[in-house]
C-alpha cells in the first residue's frame, strides 16, 4: 500500500518510547507502542545510564510495534559507550550530569583556548561536551581498553544491527566536529590528545544503518528483513526536523528536561559576540545549523516535583497561574542549576541572592520557574535574532513542554511573538519523516514541514500586553 509504519525510538533523559507512524501522501500518525522510565542510577562511581535497560525497552517496544518497514533511534546527546576489542561494553555510560567534568573545561582551555575551541566547533560551553567528558577520562582503565566509543544511538544501533556508525547530528555534538566542513576536527583533536580513530565512520540522517539481527528478530517475533535507517540521532535534530513552520520566518523551542531555543540557519554564526552569549552551532537536517542556547527547561520542575513527593501537576499549575507574574526570577541558563538535588532550597538561595522574594510555596516556586523559563526563552529568541542578523515572526514551541499551556502563553507575553505549539511527540515525528523520506515517501524538508501542519493539531497563544515588564525583570536579572 502507499502508506508505510515506521518504527522511531526515541530516549529521553526521564524516559524512552517506542512510536509508530504511518505515513502516506497526505497523511501522518503516530502511535504509542511502548513507555519506559528512564532513571540514572547513581553507583559509587557516579552517575550512569543504565543502557541495558533501555535497550530491553527498545526490544519489548519493537515487539509492541509489530511490523513496520524500517526502525530509526534517536535520544539525547553528547553520551557514549565504550567497547573494547571484542565488541563488548566497557561498563555503563556516564550520564552528562555526572561530576567527573567539575574542573575539567579549564584544563582543556589551557590546552587551546576557549575562543580557537569555538571558532573550531562552534559547539556552546556546556561541561558535558563530549570533549571534555573524554578529557576527564582521559586516564581511565576503560579509555585504555577502549577500541571504540559509539554515541547512545548508535550504540543501540549497533546491538540491533551488529554495525558500527556515528550518526552526524549527534556527533556535532561532540565539540570534536567542524561545522563547516561537517567533518571531523582533526587538528583540534590531535591537540587535546584524542583518539578520532575510536570514532566510527560517519553516517548521515537517511543512511542505511543494517538491518535487525536474527537474535532480535527473533525476540520481537519480527519478520526480517527490518532496516533500520539512521535519523537524526540527536533527538533535538530530530524535533527541529518537525518544527510545523509553513514558510514563515520562525524561532523555535523544544521543550523537555531542556529547552532548546533558537533558529534554523543555513550557515553557522562562529563570532566572538556568539560564544560570548553562549550560542551553540549544532548540524541539523539537510546542511541546516541549529543555532540555540541550552536552558535548563523543565528540568527545574521535574526536580522541585521529585523533592516535594511528585504532587498533582495539574493542581500545582492551577495554583501557580493565580500567582503574581514576575515576583522573582532566576537565570535558567545557569549551568549552576545542572546537578541533581535540593532544587527547591537552590532556586530560594538564587532568588534570595539577587534581592528578590523568596517563593514559599511550591505553587510560588513553580511561578518562579515558569517565569524564568519564559524569561530565557525571550533572551535566546532575542539574541539569536541579534547574532544570526535574522528576525522572525513567529515562535514554535515542540515537545513535552507544548503540554504546558501556562508555560506556552508566558513565553508568547514574553517574546512579544506569537506562538505556535505542537506537537508533543516532535522528535518521534521528526525520526519518522526521516526514515519515511529515505524510504522515497516525502520530500525535502519544507515538504515534510508541510505534511506536519496539514496534519497535526497546533495551538496558537497569542501575547498577551507589552514586553517591558519582562525586560524590567531581565535587567534585575542583570544586576543581581
Ligand atoms: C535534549 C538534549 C540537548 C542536549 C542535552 C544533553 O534532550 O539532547 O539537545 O544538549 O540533551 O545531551
Amino acid at each position: 500500500s502507499t502508506v508505510k509504519s515506521y518504527a522511531a525510538v526515541d530516549l529521553g533523559a526521564s524516559s524512552g518510547r517506542v512510536m509508530v507512524g504511518r505515513v502516506g501522501p497526505d497523511s501522518l500518525e503516530l502511535t504509542e507502542a511502548h513507555r519506559f522510565p528512564n532513571r540514572p542510577v547513581r553507583v559509587p562511581e557516579g552517575l550512569r545510564w543504565d543502557v541495558l535497560g533501555l535497550y530491553a525497552g527498545v526490544l519489548d517496544g519493537l515487539k509492541g510495534a509489530g511490523a513496520v518497514d524500517s526502525v530509526g533511534i534517536d535520544s539525547w546527546a553528547v553520551d557514549y559507550g565504550l567497547l573494547d576489542a571484542d565488541g563488548a561494553l566497557l561498563g555503563n555510560p556516564v550520564h552528562y550530569r555526572d561530576s567527573r567534568t567539575d574542573g575539567i573545561a579549564e584544563k582543556v582551555w589551557a590546552a587551546v583556548p576557549a575562543e580557537e575551541l569555538y571558532a573550531a566547533t562552534g559547539l556552546q560551553y556546556a561541561p558535558f561536551n563530549t570533549l571534555y567528558q573524554l578529557t576527564a577520562a582521559r586516564d581511565s582503565g576503560q579509555i585504555m581498553q577502549a577500541e571504540r566509543l559509539l554515541m547512545i544511538p548508535d550504540l543501540l544501533t549497533y546491538w540491533l544491527t551488529g554495525e558500527q556508525g556515528t550518526e552526524l547530528t549527534n556527533a556535532s555534538t561532540t565539540q570534536l566536529i567542524d561545522p563547516r566542513t561537517r567533518d571531523w576536527a582533526h587538528g583540534l583533536a590531535e591537540r587535546l590528545g584524542i583518539d578520532l580513530s575510536l570514532f566510527a565512520p560517519l553516517r548521515r540522517p537517511g543512511d542505511a544503518a543494517g538491518v535487525l539481527r536474527p537474535e532480535v528478530l527473533e525476540e520481537t517475533g519480527l519478520a526480517g528483513p527490518v532496516p533500520v535507517t539512521a535519523v537524526g540521532s540527536h533527538d533535538t535534530a530530530s524535533a527541529v526536523a518537525a518544527v510545523p513552520a509553513n514558510g514563515e520566518r520562525f524561532a523555535y523551542i523544544c521543550t523537555g528536561t531542556w529547552s532548546l531555543a533558537g533558529l534554523e540557519l543555513d550557515a553557522p554564526v562562529l563570532t566572538e559576540e556568539s560564544r560570548a552569549a553562549n550560542f551553540t552551532n549544532e548540524l541539523g537536517l539537510d546542511g541546516t545549523v541549529r543555532y540555540l542556547r541550552n536552558i535548563m527547561g523543565l528540568w527545574l520542575l521535574q526536580e522541585c516535583l521529585r523533592a516535594w513527593g511528585q504532587p498533582d501537576l495539574g493542581a500545582l499549575l492551577l495554583d501557580a497561574g493565580r500567582v503574581p507574574a514576575l515576583r522573582s526570577v532566576v537565570d535558567a541558563g545557569d549551568a549552576a542549576f545542572l546537578a541533581p538535588g535540593r532544587m527547591p532550597e537552590r532556586i530560594a538561595e538564587a532568588c534570595r541572592a539577587s534581592g528578590q522574594p523568596v517563593p514559599a510555596t511550591p505553587a510560588e516556586t513553580t511561578r518562579c520557574i515558569l517565569d524564568s523559563l519564559a524569561l530565557a526563552h525571550r533572551r535566546a529568541v532575542t539574541d539569536a535574532q541579534r547574532l544570526a542578523e535574522q528576525s522572525v515572526d513567529v515562535v514554535h514551541i515542540v515537545g513535552g513542554g507544548t503540554r504546558n499551556a501556562l508555560l506556552c502563553q508566558l513565553t508568547a507575553d514574553a517574546c512579544g511573538l506569537p506562538v505556535v505549539s505542537g506537537p508533543t511527540e516532535a522528535a518521534a515525528l521528526g525520526n519518522v519523516l526521516v526514515q519515511a523520506r529515505a524510504h522515497g515517501l516525502v520530500g525535502d524538508l519544507a515538504g515534510m514541514r508541510r505534511l506536519l501542519t496539514r496534519t497535526q493539531l497546533l495551538t496558537r497563544y497569542e501575547p498577551r500586553g507589552g514586553t517591558q515588564r519582562w525586560q524590567a525583570a531581565q535587567a534585575r536579572l542583570a544586576r543581581g
